[in-house]
């Protein structure tokens, strides 16, 4: 059923507006994007729930070496606040989380964060939310919505005598800035978009780097530059430079990745090929043997580097694809029984994804628990809305499309999706707002229907399919995620209004 004028949400502002209270959880580009539309519609009260002690989501808690955005940072930005200073076509860590708290100073948003809170449960009651934070506090809200990230908790590898390991063990999202790399022997087990990033530093400095890889990756060539004075000057203050450099590159990546990631045609075999083309500049063909997966790229989230290949050639770099056996205190075995010695094991084993606003429990209408709700799975109505838990939304929930694409747009179309809904309840349209269980079902089996000409079901392992081995996220291309979030439905929605 399409969407019909009258059915549209008129959110325009007249007369005067109830303030509603609005409680997010977590400061990364999602809960800050959130925030700064909050405060764009002049909604003050808005309480920000961060666990960590600063902003950042995924760019706090991963620092690990030669962490860099793999998407151009003009287009990993919010297309509202085009920034022209960044330093690199693809900046480094650091950089992109000083923009995220940079954007939250400027909204006033900071002011509204609570750091150092950890969001326990939450309970919905006759239209208001009741948020329970680690030291036991309550905080009330007409509206809660979570932006708790997806790859947010560390993977640790079930490998045997890891802890017996006499030097230092580290994981990619938690690392350790007290360890010296100079001159040691250092292995990085995982070869995933972080694995791959660490070889390069780590084969500047490190007297030998042990990359363990269980499965070769395609690796697609991002050549990163440095922009010039003059080239930042212009971004700065030539109005529509960043703003062309983001729509260019968004053009680039939802055409070229993000089509060959939904159905196979000419951008999966370019992407291919430019792989392809990429792994045969490795010139021994055994080390070019070993590193060529068996798969179709993209089926893994595709590997974007330019310095992975030269490194791994490197004479103080050891590429081992023979499997771990087990870990002992001096170092590694391998499968072949060999002892790698070692100072440092980095472990960019990754994450468990998918979990969103988990471990935290919740409690929506009737009783309902999000553990009810998601027994089979994290599911949610086109990826911002959970059945059973009215004025509840959430940004970069289940289904979103983050294959290759910049999540700093992703979020952006959400959070305006989300505002909708607030400005509605602004008017008095409602005392609470919850998706249909039927349009929640439809959208999930619409979903399913569309996985089989995905990428990801070509035959590989990733952190984009679920326990069952299906894929979870938008199998759509980006222009209809945003066409089908720019006109809510309320026919798919019930309304409580009293
Ligand atoms: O994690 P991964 P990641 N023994 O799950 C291996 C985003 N990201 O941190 O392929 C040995 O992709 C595992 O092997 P296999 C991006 O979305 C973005 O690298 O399962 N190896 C794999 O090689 C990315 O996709 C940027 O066989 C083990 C690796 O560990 C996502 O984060 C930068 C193992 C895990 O790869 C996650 O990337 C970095 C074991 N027991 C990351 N267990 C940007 O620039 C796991 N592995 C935006």
């Amino acid at each position: 059923m399409g969407v019909t004028e009258n059915q549209r949400i008129d959110t325009a502002v007249t007369g005067n507006l109830k303030q509603p209270r609005v409680i997010i959880v977590g400061t990364g580009l999602s809960g800050v994007v959130m925030g700064m539309r909050l405060m764009q519609a002049g909604i003050r009260d808005v309480t920000v729930f961060e666990k960590s002690h600063r902003i950042g989501g995924t760019w706090n808690y991963n620092d690990y070496p030669g962490l860099r955005c793999d998407v151009p940072s003009h287009y990993y930005q919010y297309s509202f606040e085009p920034s022209g200073s960044w330093s690199h076509r693809f900046c480094g860590g650091p950089e992109i989380r000083q923009y995220f708290e940079d954007m939250a100073k400027k909204y006033a948003l900071f002011q509204r964060i609570q750091f150092n809170k950890e969001v326990t449960n939450a309970e919905y009651h006759d239209g208001v939310w009741t948020v329970e934070t680690a030291d036991g506090v309550n905080t009330t809200a007409d509206f809660l919505i979570a932006a708790c990230g997806i790859l947010v908790r560390p993977k640790y590898p079930d490998i045997l005598g890891l802890y017996t390991f006499a030097g230092k063990t580290v994981h990619s999202a938690r690392w350790d800035h007290s360890l010296d790399l100079n001159g040691k022997r250092v292995a990085v087990i995982g070869n995933g978009s972080t694995g791959v990033q660490m070889i390069k530093p780590m084969s500047d400095v490190c007297a030998k780097v042990v990359s363990f890889q269980r499965t070769p990756q395609w690796i697609i060539p991002v050549p990163n530059r440095k922009y010039s004075e003059l080239e930042r000057a212009m971004a700065s203050k030539v109005p529509g430079v960043s703003t062309f450099f983001y729509n260019t590159y968004r053009f680039l990546m939802e055409q070229m990745m993000g089509r060959g990631i939904i159905k196979d045609g000419w951008s999966r075999k370019m992407v291919g090929k430019i792989c392809q083309w990429n792994l045969n500049t490795v010139k021994d063909p055994v080390l070019r043997q070993k590193l060529t997966p068996n798969y179709v790229a993209m089926c893994k989230r595709l590997v974007m580097s330019s310095e992975f290949y030269p490194a791994i050639q490197k004479e103080n770099v050891e590429l081992v694809t023979d499997g771990i056996d087990h870990v002992e205190p001096a170092g590694i075995v391998d499968k072949t029984g060999k002892l790698h010695e070692l100072d440092i094991i980095a472990l960019a084993t990754g994450f468990h994804a998918n979990e969103y606003m988990l471990p935290m429990t919740m409690t929506g209408e009737n009783g309902m628990t999000l553990a009810d709700v998601w027994k089979d799975g994290p599911r949610g109505y086109r990826t911002v809305a959970l059945p059973g838990f009215p004025n509840f939304f959430m940004v970069m929930g289940p289904h979103s499309p983050v294959g290759n694409f910049s999540l700093a747009s992703i979020a952006e179309t959400q959070s305006e999706y989300i505002m909708n809904f607030i400005k509605l309840w602004q008017r008095g349209k409602f005392k609470a707002i919850v998706p249909t269980e039927l349009a929640t079902e439809r959208f999930n089996r619409e979903m399913k229907d569309n996985m089989h000409s995905t990428v990801w079901v070509t035959g590989c392992a990733s952190w984009y399919l679920d326990k069952n081995g299906v894929p979870g996220s938008w199998p759509w291309t980006a222009t209809k995620f945003r066409h089908d979030l720019q006109d809510p439905r309320l026919d798919e929605y019930r309304m409580i209004t009293a």
